[in-house]
């Protein structure tokens, strides 16, 4: 019986031993494992492992499967989870600088929006500093279009349609567009449209191909209204508790995942778009009446997050303006 004892303590004081020598770190994600963002996380957690030697090793729990979309940053926050990704749209109620990504019509290319991204980057870092976050990277969706059970050649055409939100930009698109908005997170998309709770939504050809939604719609316009960006974040506290080395493997994945996301996200958004007109949909530009029509209210909508922002949104245009 001492021998028992005597073996379990050894067992027990090497399994504390590799516990303290291995740090885990849990990474939710609100969408799914195939999706070019969560393989760009998987990609990342695995650089961090072999450059920190095994030391950190970063679990990605992508479909939204440990949190909520809109429980993600909560849980960085408070230290439930230590790093996680998040779509700063969502973010905007709290702060309209978070949002920035998702003006409409102010970037609509890879091109702007990584201007956008540099104006904005300190802006955004900063607020979440205050909030003991840490920015580590982003990486941007495809642009957004509008996805449409019937053709749309107006604004009007969307009256009394149940239009689906991610953000509170896109609801009140489609508030100013005469539709009904009902706010659905991309984990649960499929089922709404499967439900028909869902008949238009504005996002990019990436969502429409992880969602299925060419089973129920058949048309996409390709607005090009903004791409807006996920933020990989971390809570500053447990990155402060990692030594010096694994902190810089940390920070240098990151910078490595930011520019292979921003390049995979422009590579595959012609692929997605293919897969969807394998599947018969239909992807076209705007009729011209849409799309001034489109223009019109996005300006609103810019102007109404310019005034909210203050004098920060002044700045990040201005700075953005002159790039
Ligand atoms: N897909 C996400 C956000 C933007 C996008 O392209 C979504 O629709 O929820």
């Amino acid at each position: 019986m001492k021998h028992v004892i005597g073996f379990a303590s050894i067992v027990l004081a090497m399994t504390s031993m590799t516990a303290s020598a291995q740090t885990k770190w849990d990474l939710p994600a609100a969408y799914p494992a195939g999706n070019f963002h969560s393989e760009n996380l998987v990609a990342f957690a695995n650089d961090v492992e072999k450059a920190s030697a095994g030391k950190l090793k970063i679990v990605v729990h992508p479909g939204a499967s440990l949190f909520k979309a809109p429980e993600i940053k909560p849980a960085v926050q408070r230290g439930q989870a230590q790093i996680g990704e998040v779509l700063m749209t969502n973010l905007e109620n709290e702060d309209a600088i978070f949002g920035v990504s998702g003006v409409p019509f102010i970037a609509t290319s890879y091109d702007l929006s990584g201007k956008l991204y540099k104006a904005s980057r300190k802006h955004i870092e900063d607020r979440f500093a205050k909030q003991g976050i840490m920015l580590l990277y982003s990486v941007p969706w495809p642009p957004q279009g509008i996805y449409s059970k019937k053709p749309l050649a107006s604004v009007a055409d969307m009256k009394g349609i149940k239009w689906r939100s991610y953000s509170p930009v896109t609801a009140k698109l489609g508030e100013m567009m005469g539709a009904t908005s009902v706010t659905v997170q991309a984990a649960e998309l499929s089922q709404a449209l499967a439900t028909g709770v869902v008949e238009s939504y504005i996002s990019s050809g990436s969502t429409g191909f992880d969602s299925k939604t060419y089973e129920h719609v058949k048309y996409w316009y390709d607005t090009q209204a903004w791409l807006p960006l996920n933020a990989v974040i971390v809570n500053k506290a447990a990155f402060d508790a990692l030594d010096a080395a694994t902190q810089a493997a940390v920070r240098k994945a990151g910078a490595d995942a930011e520019t292979r996301g921003w390049k995979v996200s422009a590579e595959k958004n012609g692929w997605y778009l293919d897969q969807l007109k394998a599947k018969g949909m239909t992807i076209a530009p705007p009729a011209p009446q849409f799309s001034t029509e489109l223009r019109k209210l996005g300006e609103t909508l810019a102007g109404e997050w310019a005034k909210k922002g203050g004098a920060d949104a002044t700045a990040i245009l201005d700075a953005y303006l002159k790039m």
